[in-house]
């Protein structure tokens, strides 16, 4: 089984890139392991960095973005990051090549109930125009990535990667402490008869989604002529690993049930990172209204609607918003 620096070469990839994505990975294993420890993880405690030891009283998510940023910024390669838990950027090195987003850990809400999480990431070129302490540096369409990924941390610790050449999967083996590719190419099957979404929130949604959910729901005997299963892990990252697994339509709509959050899901650190690997994997990507990876962002803590995954049930319900 090949490990993912011959692949990446293989692939073409920048060795900056290659040993940064190799340290983002790095923090990863260690957030597995705390992961893994569930409730023990405070009195265990770390197997890296004696800078982070005393800490481990904090909550999961807090401690894998001090894990990351750290880590990250350590590399010389990057000249700011942005994460999820964090207000502002954080300037790295003025002559670094790339800019780092990230999710430490999506769907915490799962953390305290043994279920799948996982940590999101993207990388962008730094802009030689822009300061490091420039927010306006990040504020580049989801094109712009030169790679993303996420690491699962489920029954197995699984990689979801992509530089632009495909999404390969890779599995953490941890005897031997790496990632090895166990799926040279995913691909989401182009129809599916799946679909994820948090149905407590429908009456919220607007007309567009509502017909369309109902429509699914009508089953063989309606308009889509066959009948749709429903799944909700309620981690973005679990729901998006099963449409790279084996298709379906994830989606995180707009919605009115909170008027000054009509959006839920994050641009830069989630939609931005999980479009690209679903559209390196043969599936689609869009808010129902334009493509998610040609939004230019605005604010690097933007919110989203988003609607993903096999391609022929992405474009039916991209229908239904402009009828
Ligand atoms: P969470 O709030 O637990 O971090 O990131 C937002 C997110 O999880 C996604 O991972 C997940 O898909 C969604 O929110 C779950 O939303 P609901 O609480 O509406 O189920």
């Amino acid at each position: 089984m090949r490990r993912i620096s011959p692949v990446l070469q293989q692939d073409g990839v920048d060795s900056d890139l290659i040993s940064l994505i190799k340290t983002i990975l790095a923090a990863c294993r260690e957030i597995s392991f705390r992961v893994s420890q569930g409730e023990l993880a405070g009195v265990l405690g770390s197997t890296l960095g004696e800078n982070i030891q005393g800490e481990t009283q904090k909550k999961l998510d807090i401690i894998a973005n001090e894990l990351l940023k750290e880590v990250i910024l350590e590399t010389g390669v990057v000249k700011a990051i942005s994460s999820e838990e964090e207000d502002d950027t954080v300037a790295g090195n003025p002559n670094g090549k790339y800019l780092v987003t990230f999710d430490p850990l999506d769907g915490s809400s799962n953390t305290d109930i043994n279920s799948l999480i996982g940590t999101i990431f993207s990388v962008l070129p730094a802009q030689a125009d822009k300061a490091a302490d420039d927010a306006a540096q990040f504020l580049q369409p989801g094109t712009a990535q030169v790679a993303a990924g996420y690491v699962l941390y489920g029954p197995s610790t699984m990689l979801a990667l992509t530089t632009g050449k495909g999404t390969r999967i890779y599995t953490l083996d941890k005897t031997y402490g790496g990632f090895l590719l166990t799926e040279e190419q995913a691909a989401i099957p182009k129809y599916t008869a799946e679909f994820a979404i948090n149905m407590s929130n429908q009456r919220y949604w607007q007309p567009a989604m509502q017909a369309y959910i109902a429509d699914l729901l009508k089953g063989k005997e309606g308009p889509r002529g066959k009948n749709y299963n429903m799944r909700w892990i309620a981690a973005m990252v679990g729901d998006v690993h099963r449409v790279l697994c084996r298709g379906g339509i994830f989606a995180y709509p707009r919605d009115t049930k909170d008027a000054t959050k009509p959006d839920k899901l994050r641009l830069m650190y989630e939609a931005n990172p999980m479009s690209f690997l679903v559209e390196q994997a043969g599936g689609a990507s869009s808010t129902g209204y334009e493509r998610i990876m040609d939004i230019v962002p605005t604010d690097i803590h933007q919110r989203v609607a988003v609607i993903l995954g096999s391609k022929h049930e992405v474009d039916s319900c991209v229908a239904y918003h402009q009828r």
